[in-house]
């Protein structure tokens, strides 16, 4: 590679998909900045981009895959350390079968080609009944809401910030988080572009974020009522004749049903739950019906609690009511550059299923595949046939990121076998038999798989590696393909690993030459493959460049009608990216739902409802609860081992508003006891008014205290585990997701004021 040049990708870090500039010498980098020609970012940048340049060159980053033979580590080969994971998992599976083996899939494998393209292929080869994600801690009840309202899992309607006029924010912090199910990147930008064109937008957090304190209007609201503050704005809408279904008039199913539950919500009953006063929620449903083009976005703290799936369900409902739904400036529906399930216009399809299958301890419902990753641990520790005995952990630290997290860590160091695909050994990893390391960001391509589905542009945007791999490294796709080679009983051989690769490959192909009325209907299965391995090409390239070309703006492989349509090589010669415009209106057509309407009264939902949501009218009010945060330097688990984003004023705090920290002695920079039904943890407090009384909040991701872990620098920042706190026994009944937020805690001094 030439000496002191410039290269172009995008930031695999969050879900805003920057474009960074990148200033190589040779391969170590000198400079990352903002990409001003990025189609999509245009020089926007968050310091976790910049921090790239940290973690590429953090020492304790595993460069050679990891052996643990009893409480010692050793470096070892490719070749002997899959030899090892054939010998751990294959033993499993002929002892106990495949259920035996547990899958845990961690965040930044849907930020990372060779996750999107080979995980689930990996878990099919693993066959087990016993697959885990951070979905289940994350967005899993949206993708259930938006499945049961409009039939796919990614069927998400993204709120159109760049043309809005009004934008109602709940339980999401993109002035942070940088956004999250809505990739756009520069949120900052665009909220103040907002503003500064007459728009305004309104934030419901029970904390004074960021993003709350650029807003017009800020409404803390209690935690964990945000279906009930949402019923409430239903109930204005429909009491004050104000339901206007704009583009999807005569779409809509299930009115009534709507109307009748929502007649228990009036702002009257609602106010003291919530916390936000009648008047105030009433205004707020004006609003969103009154103005031209209005959008409600919910994220984690809508996701994340106890009434996840009705919450995710009712940020739907009021887009539509309220006329709002595909409306440009209001939700609408992404139509990605590589096609999926909701690409093409067809209206109806098999509609959106849960629970077609229970976990074997609790019964708790699976939901794409999954199940609840608040139950893995009781999977762990439950004696009898199909008990997880080994686990295959791909880009993933549960340890600290699910609930109830140290019954976890324990239930690990018992496992037969474990594998973990990472970049260190930490509070997770460290209980792996053998750590096969993915390779510096660098030395991956890169495609938005993923995210682009939920993007309010489209938008793509290939980056190809920019560095070569070491001698030592193994690329992660081949990494992938070797581990599905062995779990499916092909070996372990790099050879084996192309076997699979092909397999992939060529049951896309196949499906795709078949599919009646598709692009490449009836063409040669074998020419299209020669075309996609041109140059030798294989692995995620190829399966992009097929998707893309057979995807909505794809060249169909020089289909007549279609020519200068999207391929690798088209995006190849666009290393800022490939804009192909703002969403457009979309219904009917990506419908997918049975009846090919909205389905706005889901039967599930109505059941939740009826069975959870009405009872908890008559709750009394709790006391303190626990919310969780994010800060701007950090990235969940992992980020903390590159000292620029951890130096300075520790993060890990407890905050308190001052009139709960008066009332319970809890001073300023002094510990305080936090206890909760799952465990208890000791934090520093940090007395702040941007936090509701009778909330306090600690971010998650922290607690580096295990002395095996490799991390420095993160030990020296270890902060303290959140997810001692929260309840792995309860989860949101439909989509199975934890509850992270709105937790009961008891909150003591640790060291008395009189002492
Ligand atoms: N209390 C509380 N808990 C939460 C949340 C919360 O808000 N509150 N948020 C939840 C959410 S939204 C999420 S997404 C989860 C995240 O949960 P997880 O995905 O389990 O945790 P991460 O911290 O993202 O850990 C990512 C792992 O991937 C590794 N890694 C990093 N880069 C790569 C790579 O390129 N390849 C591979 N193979 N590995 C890599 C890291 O070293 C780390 O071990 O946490 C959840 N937990
Ligand atoms: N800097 C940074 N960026 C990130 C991440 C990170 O760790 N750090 N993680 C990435 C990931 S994996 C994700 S999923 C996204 C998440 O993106 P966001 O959803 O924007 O993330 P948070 O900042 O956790 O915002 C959640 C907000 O919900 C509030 N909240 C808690 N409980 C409730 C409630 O009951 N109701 C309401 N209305 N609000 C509540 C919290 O106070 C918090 O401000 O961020 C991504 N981006
Ligand atoms: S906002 Fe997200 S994508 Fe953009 S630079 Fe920061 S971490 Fe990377
Ligand atoms: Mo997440």
């Amino acid at each position: 590679m030439p000496a002191n040049r410039v290269a172009y990708r995008t930031c695999p870090l969050c879900e805003a998909t920057c474009g960074l500039e990148i200033h190589l010498d040779d391969d170590e980098i000198t400079l990352i900045r903002g990409d001003k020609e990025d189609v999509f970012s245009r020089g926007f940048l968050c310091p976790k981009g910049t921090a790239l340049k940290g973690l590429e060159a953090d020492p304790d980053r595993l460069r050679k895959p990891q052996v643990r033979r009893g409480d010692t580590w050793h470096s070892v080969s490719w070749d002997d350390a899959f030899a090892e994971v054939e010998r751990g998992l294959q033993a499993v599976i002929d002892t106990y079968g495949r259920d035996a083996i547990g899958v845990y899939m961690g965040n930044p494998s849907a930020h990372n080609l060779a996750g999107m393209v080979y995980n689930r292929v990996l878990n099919r080869g693993i066959g087990t009944a016993n697959v885990f994600s951070a979905s289940t801690v994350d967005q899993m009840p949206k993708h259930v809401s938006a499945g049961l309202m409009f039939g796919t899992a990614i069927s998400i309607p993204l709120a159109d910030v760049d043309r809005t006029d009004y934008l109602l924010i709940l339980g999401a912090n993109p002035f942070v988080s940088n956004g999250s199910l809505l990739t756009a990147p520069d949120m900052p930008g665009r909220l103040r572009a907002l503003r500064a064109r007459g728009g305004r937008f309104v934030v419901v957090d029970p904390r004074r974020t960021k993003t709350a304190e650029e807003a017009d209007e800020h409404l803390a609201i209690r935690p964990g009522t945000d279906a009930h503050f949402l019923f409430g704005i239903v109930n204005t809408l429909i009491n004050e004749g104000l339901v206007s279904l704009g583009l999807a008039e005569g779409l809509v199913e299930g009115f009534d049903e709507v109307v009748r539950l929502a007649a228990h919500f009036p702002p009257e009953t609602v106010q003291n739950i919530c916390g936000i006063e009648a008047d105030t929620i009433r205004r707020v449903a004006r609003d969103l019906a009154g103005v031209e083009r209005a959008a409600v976005y919910g994220r984690i703290g809508t996701c994340t609690q106890e009434f996840g799936t009705i919450s995710s369900w009712l940020v739907d409902v009021v887009n539509t009511l309220s006329g709002n739904l595909d409306r440009e400036g209001g939700a609408m529906f992404a139509r990605p550059a590589i096609g999926g399930p909701t690409a093409e216009d067809t209206g109806t399809g098999r509609g959106f299923r849960i629970g077609r299958r229970e976990s074997r301890v609790r019964g708790l419902p699976e939901a794409l595949g999954e199940l609840p990753v608040a139950t893995m641990v009781d999977e762990m520790e439950t004696p009898g046939d199909g008990q997880i005995r080994a686990l295959v952990c791909i880009a993933g630290n549960p340890v600290l990121s699910t609930p109830d997290s140290g019954r976890l860590d324990r239930a690990l160091a018992e496992l037969d076998f474990m594998v973990a695909l990472d970049i260190y050994r930490n509070e997770t990893t460290r209980h792996a038999n053998v750590i096969l390391p993915a390779p510096r960001v660098l030395a991956k391509s890169h495609y938005d798989l993923a995210l682009y589905n939920l993007a309010i542009r489209t938008v793509a945007n290939y980056s190809p590696p920019i560095v070569e791999l070491g001698p030592d490294e193994l690329s992660e796709w081949e990494t992938m393909c070797r581990l599905t080679a062995v779990v499916t009983g092909q070996g372990s051989s790099q050879a084996a690993g192309e076997v699979v690769d092909d397999f992939v490959l060529s049951t896309l192909v196949q499906s795709a030459v078949k599919r009646e009325g598709g692009i490449v209907e009836g063409r040669d299965a074998d020419e299209l493959t020669e075309a996609l391995s041109m140059n030798g090409r294989r692995g995620p390239e190829r399966v992009l460049d097929f998707m893309l070309r057979t995807g909505p703006y794809g060249d169909g492989f020089d289909a007549p009608g279609h020519e200068g349509g999207l391929s690798l090589a088209v995006l190849e010669e666009n290393p800022h990216g490939v804009d192909l415009g703002p969403m457009e209106p979309r219904l009917p057509g990506v419908l997918r739902t049975p009846s090919g309407k909205i389905e706005l009264a889901p039967t599930e939902l109505i059941a939740d409802t009826e069975d959870r949501l009405l009872p908890s009218l008559e709750r009394p009010l709790g006391g303190l609860v626990l919310v969780g945060r994010r800060d701007l330097r950090s990235n969940n688990s992992w980020m903390h081992n590159v000292e620029v984003l951890v130096k300075g004023k520790p993060r890990c705090t407890l905050h308190v508003h001052p009139d709960d920290a008066s009332r319970l002695g809890l001073v300023d920079g002094l510990l305080a006891r936090v206890r909760s039904a799952a465990g208890e943890l000791e934090a520093p407090v940090e007395v702040t008014d941007a936090i509701r009384p009778g909330v306090v909040s600690l971010p998650h991701g922290w607690g580096h205290v295990a002395e095996d872990i490799v991390m420095a620098t993160a030990s020296r920042y270890a902060g303290v585990n959140s997810n001692a706190l929260t309840d792995g026994s309860v989860v949101d009944a439909l989509s199975g997701n934890a509850i992270l937020n709105g937790i009961p805690v008891d909150v003591e001094a640790l060291v008395p004021l009189d002492a």
